[in-house]
C-alpha cells in the first residue's frame, strides 16, 4: 500500500463523526461512566479490551502497557495491526475509523467474541475523544503506519514513516488522557496490576506485562498463565488447604454461549464464585451465576443419592452446604450481552442460564463418577455445613424468640447513649476492658455507647456459622447494633449510624480490627456499603513541653511539631503503646471528641475481585478547622484475609 492512497479528501462524513466525539466531550459520564480515577482507568481497559480480542480471534499472545513518565500510556500488540486500507463505507483508512467514529468496532462481526463492547465498552474512539493526543502506530507487511490526533481530530493523516521486520505485526497506541476532563489523571499501578492479572486468568496463555516508568526505579510485572482460570482458581485458593488436589474444569458452547468454569473447594465456610461476561465481572451474578448454582446442586445431589452418601430419609443438601468452602469462576462469553440491575452489573441473558447449566451438569457428572473420592470428600464436607447450618438456624430463632420475650436485651456489657435517634448515635467497640473503662468515662452519655470486647475475636473466615453465632463477643455486636443478621438483617433497625472501632495503635491492634472488620465484610456488608463503618484513630504520641501539650498521629507528625517547638531538653515524648496508657481525658480530647477526633471511614471497592478491598477516608474533626496538617493519603488496605 502507498502513502497517497491513505490521503483523503475530509468531506461531510468526518463532520458528523466530530461532532459524535464532541457529545463524547460534552458528556464523558455518559460514556465510561465517571471522569474520576475510575473512568480514568477505564480508558486503558478501552484501549486493551482491543488487544485482548485479538489475542481471543487466536493472533495475539503479547500484550505490553507501559505508563510512561510525561504520564501517558503505551499499549502495544503483537497482533495483525488495525487495518490501514480504506473503509469504502466511510471513505477513510479502517484505522481512523477505529479512533473517530463513535461505536465503531463495538459490533461483533463473524470473528468469535469480543470483550470490547461490554458495560463501558464503548471503543477507542471514546479514549481518543478524552484525550489531549493520541498517536497510533501499526506494524504491518514490513512497514509502520502512523496518524496523530488531539483531543479526537487528527492532525497527521495515516502515513507510513519507517519500515520494520516484515516477521513484526501489531499495533501501538500511547494516549495523554486530557486533564481538562479527568478529576484525576494519575494512573495507580496497583489498580491496572489488579485488572491485568485478572484479565491474564481469563484469557489461557496471554502474555500481559505491565511496566511502570514513571520513577527511577522502572517496576514491570508479567502475568501470563497457561491454565487459564484453573490457575485463577489455584490462585484464590493460594492461602487456604485445598479439599482435593485437582481444580475440576468444565468448558463448551451451548446456543451460542461460550461457558468455561473452574472450582475447587478449600477447607474454609465461605463460597468465593466470580462471575465474567466478556471478561467483565459481574459483581451482581445474573444468569450464568444461576445456572452454574443449580447445575452444582442438581449433580451433587444426584451422585449423593446414586451412590448412597444420602440416605432416603435424610433431606438433600441445600446449594449454600455443597459450596461451603467452594472458590469456583464462571466465565461466560456471549454476542450481546444484556446488563441488568442496580449497577448494570446483572448478567440478563436467559441463554446464559441453560448453557451455564447444561455444561456443569454433563461434565460434574462424569467427574464425579469418575473422582469418588472428591466427590466423598465433597458431600461429606456438604453434610457437616447442613448441620451446621441447621444448629445456628436453632441458636438464631433461639436468640430470636428470647428477645421477644424480655423486650429487646441489650448486652451486659454495653454502655449505652441516652439519645434514640441512631443518626446522633455513635457506638465505640473498644478492645478490652481496661480501655473500655476509660472509654465509658471519657463519653458523651448522650450519643456514645461503648461496647468493650474481651479477649481473642473468633476469625469468621474459619469457623462455621454455629461457632460463629454462638460467639459471645458476636453476639453481643450483633445484639447491639440492632439489625438482626442473616435473613434478618434490616439495616433500618441499626441503632447507630457510626460503628467505631477502637484498637491499639499497634501490630495486635491492627489484627484485631481486622478481624473485626472481616466479620462485618462477611456477615453485614451493607454497614461498611452504605459508610456506617469507622476506625478510630488513637495518637502515636504525645510531647509534653512548658506545660503545653501536643498529639501527633504519625512519625511524621511527630517531626514536624518537633521542628515547630524546637528540638531540645525540655521535651518530654511519650510514646503510646496502647488505649490504656491514657486516662479518660485524653483519650476524649484525642481520639474520642468529635470535635478534634481523626476517625478513618471505610468503604469497599466493588469492582475489585479476588482480593478484599476496603479503604479508607480519612474524616476530620466535624466542626472545627482541623488543628494539624495531616494527610493520610488515601490509604489502601488490601488485606489478605488469611491471618
Ligand atoms: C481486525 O481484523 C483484521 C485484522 O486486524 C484486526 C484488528 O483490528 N486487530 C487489532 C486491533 N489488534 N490490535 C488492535 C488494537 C490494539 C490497540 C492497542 C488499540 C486498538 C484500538 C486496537
Amino acid at each position: 500500500m502507498s502513502t497517497e492512497k491513505v490521503q483523503h479528501e475530509y468531506g461531510a462524513d468526518e463532520i458528523q463523526i466530530l461532532e459524535g466525539l464532541e457529545a463524547v466531550r460534552k458528556r464523558p459520564g455518559m460514556y465510561i461512566g465517571s471522569t474520576s480515577s475510575r473512568g480514568l482507568h477505564h480508558l486503558v481497559y478501552e484501549i486493551v479490551d482491543n488487544s485482548v480480542d485479538e489475542a481471543l480471534a487466536g493472533f495475539c499472545d503479547t500484550i505490553t502497557i507501559t505508563l510512561n513518565k510525561d504520564n501517558s500510556v503505551t499499549v502495544v500488540d503483537n497482533g495483525r495491526g488495525i487495518p490501514v486500507g480504506i473503509n469504502h463505507k466511510a471513505g477513510l483508512p479502517a484505522v481512523e475509523v477505529v479512533f473517530t467514529v463513535l461505536h465503531a468496532g463495538g459490533k461483533f462481526g463473524g470473528g468469535g467474541y469480543k470483550v470490547s463492547g461490554g458495560l463501558h465498552g464503548v471503543g477507542a474512539s471514546v479514549v481518543n475523544a478524552l484525550s489531549n493526543w493520541l498517536e497510533v502506530e501499526i506494524f504491518s507487511e514490513g512497514q509502520i503506519y502512523k496518524q496523530r490526533y488531539e483531543k479526537g481530530k487528527v492532525t497527521e493523516k495515516l502515513a507510513v514513516i519507517g519500515d520494520c521486520e516484515k516477521e513484526r505485526t501489531g499495533t501501538k497506541v500511547t494516549f495523554m488522557p486530557d486533564d481538562t476532563i479527568f478529576e484525576e489523571t494519575i494512573f495507580d499501578y496497583s489498580i491496572l496490576k489488579q485488572r491485568f492479572r485478572e484479565m491474564a486468568f481469563l484469557t489461557a496463555g496471554l502474555k500481559i506485562t505491565l511496566r511502570d516508568e514513571r520513577e527511577e526505579e522502572i517496576v514491570e510485572k508479567t502475568f501470563h498463565y497457561e491454565g487459564g482460570i484453573r490457575e485463577f482458581v489455584t490462585y484464590l485458593n493460594r492461602s487456604k488447604e485445598a479439599l482435593y488436589e485437582n481444580v475440576i474444569y468444565c468448558e463448551g458452547m451451548v446456543n451460542n454461549v461460550q461457558v468455561e468454569v473452574a472450582m475447587q473447594h478449600n477447607d474454609s465456610y465461605n463460597e468465593t464464585t466470580y462471575g465474567f461476561v466478556n471478561n467483565i465481572t459481574t459483581p451482581e451474578g445474573g444468569t450464568h451465576i444461576v445456572g452454574f448454582r443449580n447445575a452444582l446442586t442438581k449433580t451433587f445431589n444426584d451422585y449423593a443419592r446414586k451412590n448412597k452418601l444420602l440416605k432416603d430419609n435424610e433431606q438433600n443438601l441445600s446449594g449454600e452446604d455443597i459450596r461451603e468452602g467452594l472458590t469456583a469462576i464462571i466465565s461466560v462469553k456471549i454476542e450481546e450481552p444484556q446488563f441488568e440491575g442496580q449497577t448494570k452489573q446483572k448478567l440478563g441473558n436467559s441463554e446464559a442460564r441453560g448453557a451455564v447449566d447444561s455444561i456443569v451438569s454433563r461434565q460434574l457428572e462424569i467427574y464425579l463418577e469418575q473422582n469418588p473420592a472428591v466427590a466423598k470428600m465433597t458431600v461429606e464436607k456438604s453434610v457437616l455445613a447442613q448441620r451446621a447450618r441447621e444448629a445456628a438456624r436453632k441458636a438464631r430463632e433461639l436468640t430470636r424468640r428470647k428477645s421477644a420475650l424480655d423486650g429487646m436485651s441489650l448486652p451486659g456489657k454495653l454502655a449505652d447513649c441516652s439519645d434514640k435517634n441512631p443518626e446522633n448515635c455513635e457506638i465505640y467497640i473498644v478492645e478490652g476492658d481496661s480501655a473500655g473503662g476509660s472509654a465509658k468515662t471519657a463519653r458523651n452519655r448522650n450519643t456514645q455507647a461503648i461496647l468493650p470486647l474481651r479477649g481473642k475475636i473468633l476469625n469468621v473466615e474459619k469457623a462455621r456459622l454455629d461457632r460463629i453465632y454462638g460467639n459471645a463477643e458476636i453476639k453481643a455486636m450483633i445484639t447491639a447494633f440492632g439489625t438482626g443478621i442473616h435473613e434478618d438483617f434490616d439495616i433500618s433497625k441499626l441503632r447507630y449510624h457510626k460503628i467505631i472501632i477502637m484498637t491499639d495503635a499497634d501490630v495486635d491492634g491492627a489484627h484485631i480490627s481486622t478481624l473485626l472488620l472481616t466479620f462485618l465484610y462477611r456477615f453485614m456488608p451493607e454497614l461498611i456499603k452504605q459508610g456506617y463503618v469507622y476506625l478510630a484513630q488513637p495518637p502515636l504520641y504525645k510531647l509534653e513541653k512548658n506545660k503545653k501539650i501536643w498529639y501527633a498521629y504519625s512519625d511524621e507528625e511527630l517531626d514536624s511539631i518537633l521542628k515547630e517547638v524546637g528540638r531540645d531538653n525540655n521535651n518530654k515524648i511519650q510514646r503510646y503503646k496502647g488505649l490504656g496508657e491514657m486516662d479518660a481525658d485524653q483519650l476524649w480530647d484525642t481520639t474520642m471528641d468529635p470535635e478534634h477526633r481523626i476517625l478513618l471511614r471505610v468503604t469497599m471497592d466493588e469492582e475489585s475481585t479476588s482480593e478484599l478491598d476496603l479503604t479508607f477516608t480519612t474524616l476530620m474533626g466535624d466542626k472545627v478547622e482541623p488543628r494539624r496538617e495531616f494527610i493520610e493519603e488515601n490509604a489502601k488496605y488490601v488485606q489478605n484475609l488469611d491471618i
